[in-house]
């Protein structure tokens, strides 16, 4: 699934580390039950890795940046990726529980209003203060990218494919530059369409 599972492949693809990019057009996963019965949670992403199946996108991402070094220094800087990455997801849940789980009517327009005028802008606010907090370097976190960053890139990008406009800082832009200006992300995304809902 595009999204949650963008970050593990963009860390797969940078460190050029094989994977089996198993994806399962949505078409497939509501007309067939088995998909979601073959994961822990019933959704997507999964990681197989090591003979065992990891879920939640964060949990993966975690496990990654902390096998890859991008999971800061220190516990302090660790909770603070954490905290970064648990607000993102906060505003991304918002969104997606709209888009994907709420039938068409005036509740979904009310959600939608309130999503785009409150949750959105405060939370990039929000995120903007706490990037802005950082003079070490241009991420989030310490002196160079983390798993907060990409989460942060990943996850804002996805905003354009449900038509919604993020009015991002200029520090935000750029942040989301660099990550999407690295070489081997740039070829992955070259080779993958972005989708639209
Ligand atoms: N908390 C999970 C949520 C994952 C999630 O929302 N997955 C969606 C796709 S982005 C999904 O698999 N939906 C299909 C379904 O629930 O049937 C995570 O962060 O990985």
């Amino acid at each position: 699934m595009e999204s949650k599972g963008d970050v593990a492949r963009w860390f797969f693809t940078m460190h050029s580390i094989p994977f089996i990019d198993n994806r399962v057009p949505m078409q497939n996963w509501l007309s067939d039950s088995r998909f979601a019965k073959n994961t822990p949670f019933g959704d997507l992403p999964v990681l197989e890795v090591d003979g065992v199946t990891i879920c939640q996108h964060r949990a993966i991402g975690r496990l990654l940046a902390k096998r890859l070094g991008y999971y800061g220094k220190g516990d302090i800087e660790q909770a603070k990726i954490d905290m970064i990455v648990d607000c993102i997801s906060d505003i991304m849940d918002h969104c997606v529980v709209i888009h994907f789980y709420m039938e068409e009517g005036p509740q979904k327009q009310k959600d939608l209003s309130e999503f785009l005028n409150k949750t959105l802008p405060q939370g990039i606010e929000n995120l903007s203060k706490l990037l802005d907090q950082n003079k070490q370097g241009m991420g989030f976190v310490g002196d160079s990218l983390t798993w907060a960053d990409f989460e942060f890139a990943s996850q804002f990008s996805w905003l354009e494919g449900f038509g919604h406009n993020a009015n991002l800082s200029t520090k935000m832009k750029s942040l989301m530059n660099t990550v999407f200006n690295i070489p081997q992300i740039q070829e992955y995304c070259s080779k993958h369409t972005k989708h639209s809902y």
